[in-house]
């Protein structure tokens, strides 16, 4: 089993105690009215309890069905010829892998079938699981906590991508590695947003910084100096979805950017992006879009339990190769896992 975080400790760079220079960032004090409250878009089911790593495996592996029974089937007794291409060419364009992953693997593939002298299916389908791997172990990167107090990370993505889920997910997997958390209600634009994340913070004792005002920029700048204040371990940044061709949002995000810099030198340390797996080829325009605006450090992709068809991940490490930390497959806690290459690559031509 691997460890879901790498650890690194380090000495504070703020002096915890320091008692913050602006007017205190107010205290997650709102007792809401948690009786009335609508089921939480960001809740995640605490109670379970964690799974085995089969269990991740085999869901994984139903999450990406399609994908798998489209490829898989066509090694089944399969001649070697350029039927057996076209056929492999169409079904990695259906995945949402792209052209240019598609040629890339498809040209390895002749190649190494000519080099190996490969006469079976099962083989061809051997040495693609293994040029898929390559092309995605790039991607693959341990989070690694104490890099800095806090860590400051801050996260973006369109609307509805799962960036609220994810962080709540990530708190609670922070929290059972014995970090305290931190979150910065970013999304100012809905009341109930910024309602549902101090309550879901109340429940789970995390530290929710929130303001009526509306800044997110203002938001972001307290819960830094208050995570500095208060020597918290990680703070999470949650930002409104916004789509790219919204330049204005844009706009906003990086300035939401550079303030988090201003309260912390170096801040923020993770500038991620929340990507929803369905998205197709969208998903790339998305990475480019926001890795133009942000410079970002990693990408989380949910919902690869629905529609999903995985191969937005081969599409990515081609042509914007920025790391996967984590990927979820559903609401739950253990749902968000980090990214292995070769698991996914196990659970897409399984
Ligand atoms: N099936 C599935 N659903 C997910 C996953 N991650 C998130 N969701 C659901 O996706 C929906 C949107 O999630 P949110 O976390 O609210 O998304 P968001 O990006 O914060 O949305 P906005 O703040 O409105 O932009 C919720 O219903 C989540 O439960 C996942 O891995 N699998
Ligand atoms: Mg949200």
């Amino acid at each position: 089993m691997f460890s879901f975080f790498k650890k690194k400790p380090v000495a504070p760079e703020a002096a915890p105690a320091a008692p913050a220079a602006t007017p205190a960032a107010p205290a997650p004090s709102a007792p809401a009215s948690t009786e009335t409250a609508a089921p939480l878009a960001f809740e995640v089911d605490t109670a379970a309890k964690p799974e085995p790593k089969q269990s991740w495996m085999s869901r994984l592996k139903a999450g990406l069905s399609k994908t798998s029974a489209n490829l898989s089937i066509l090694f089944v007794g399969a001649k070697i010829d350029d039927d057996l291409y076209d056929e492999l060419e169409a079904a990695l364009l259906m995945s949402d892998a792209g052209v240019d992953a598609t040629q890339y693997l498809l040209d390895a593939l002749k190649r190494k079938v000519k080099e190996d002298k490969l006469l079976d299916g099962a083989q061809v389908k051997e040495a693609l699981k293994r040029l898929m791997i390559d092309l995605l172990q790039p991607l693959q990167r341990p989070f690694e906590l104490g890099r800095h107090q806090p860590l400051v990370m801050m996260i973006s993505g369109v609307n509805g991508a799962g960036k609220t889920t994810t962080i709540g997910k990530l708190a609670k997997h922070m929290q059972a590695h014995g970090q305290s958390v931190l979150l910065a209600a970013g999304d100012t634009f809905r009341a109930a947003a910024r309602e549902q994340l101090m309550v879901w913070g109340e429940r789970n004792n995390v530290t929710v910084i929130s303001q009526e005002s509306g800044d997110p920029a203002a938001v972001s700048f307290d819960a830094v100096q208050s995570g500095k204040a208060r020597g918290t371990n990680v703070v999470m940044i949650d930002t409104a979805g916004r789509l790219p061709t919204q330049l204005h949002l844009m706009e906003e995000l990086k300035k939401v950017k550079r303030v988090i810099g201003k309260g912390m030198e170096g801040a923020p340390h993770e500038t991620l992006l929340v990507i929803d797996g369905n998205t197709g080829q969208n998903a790339l325009a998305q990475v480019k879009a926001f890795d133009d605006a942000l410079q970002l450090s990693g990408l989380i992709i949910t919902k690869l339990d629905g529609t999903a068809k995985g191969g937005i991940l081969a599409a990515i490490a081609r042509v914007r190769p920025v790391p996967v930390y984590f990927i979820g497959i559903g609401e739950k806690i253990e749902d968000l896992q980090p990214f292995n290459a070769a698991e996914f690559v196990e659970a897409l031509l399984a």
